[in-house]
């Protein structure tokens, strides 16, 4: 059976002329485990303190900032590895008076025909409205695509898991601009296909999120919200 087996995974091998993978040792966490409980805790406590942020500095944060972020963003473990993503970013104040004119006309019949009323009730707390002023004042708007399939020239390549892994990378864009001591929003001004417009980006990609990046306003003001326990989102086996 074992060898049927085995004997089948060799002629595939053949047929498609797979590459022959190729390992190095992973030089990873040699850290000591009386030390990762108290990494593990200073790195919640660090994330805890993240705050989704709507009013932001016009103060300018320096490109190269903005490279690592994407850069350790783009880090993010995706299917088969092929980093179905693009981030778009803008600071060019024309594009993003563009962008929010657009965003806030879709926002404007979200919240005035679009939501239901139970999802109007759920975001009260939150006191968002059609109003992004953040399109303005940021001095980085970020626009993450995702890939529906890739072009190496002129041939079509396939993609794996896209919402999982834009949505891993976006996680790890958030992350990092926690950690880099700026703020962001995740923002889905939808339908977002103006997005595509405006920025003239290929037909193999789609909008996926918007992320303002820069220092919040002076007078910056988030909600009072909590985060769930670990026992309403975890279970243990
Ligand atoms: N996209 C709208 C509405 C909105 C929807 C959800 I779900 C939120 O968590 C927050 C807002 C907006 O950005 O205002």
């Amino acid at each position: 059976m074992r060898f049927v087996a085995q004997t089948k995974i060799l002629i595939l091998w053949k047929t498609v002329s797979m590459a022959k993978p190729e390992f190095i040792t992973y030089l990873g966490s040699q850290i000591p485990i009386e030390e990762i409980g108290l990494r593990a805790k200073e790195f919640r406590r660090q994330m805890e303190s993240r705050r989704s942020v709507r009013n932001y500095s016009s103060e300018a944060i320096p490109k190269e900032v903005i490279d690592d972020i994407i850069m350790t963003a783009s880090s993010a473990p995706s299917g088969a590895n092929k980093q179905p993503w693009t981030f778009c970013v803008i600071s060019n104040a024309e594009l993003k008076s563009k962008i929010r004119a657009a965003a806030e006309k879709e926002e404007h019949d979200n919240y005035h025909h679009r939501m239901s009323d139970a999802w109007l009730k759920d975001l009260e707390h939150l006191g968002t409205d059609e109003y992004k002023e953040f399109l303005d004042t940021a001095p980085w708007v970020v626009v993450l695509f995702r890939k529906t399939f890739e072009m190496e020239g002129n041939e079509k390549r396939n993609v794996y898991y896209v919402n999982e892994s834009v949505g891993i990378a976006a996680g790890f864009f958030i992350a990092a601009v926690h950690q880099a001591g700026l703020v962001t929003l995740t923002h889905t001004p939808s339908p977002m296909g103006f997005l595509t417009k405006i920025l003239d980006r290929p037909k193999n990609e789609r909008p996926f999120l918007l992320l303002p990046v820069g220092y919040p306003a002076s007078d910056a003001e988030v909600p009072v919200i909590e985060k769930k326990g670990l026992d309403e989102v975890a279970v243990y086996y």
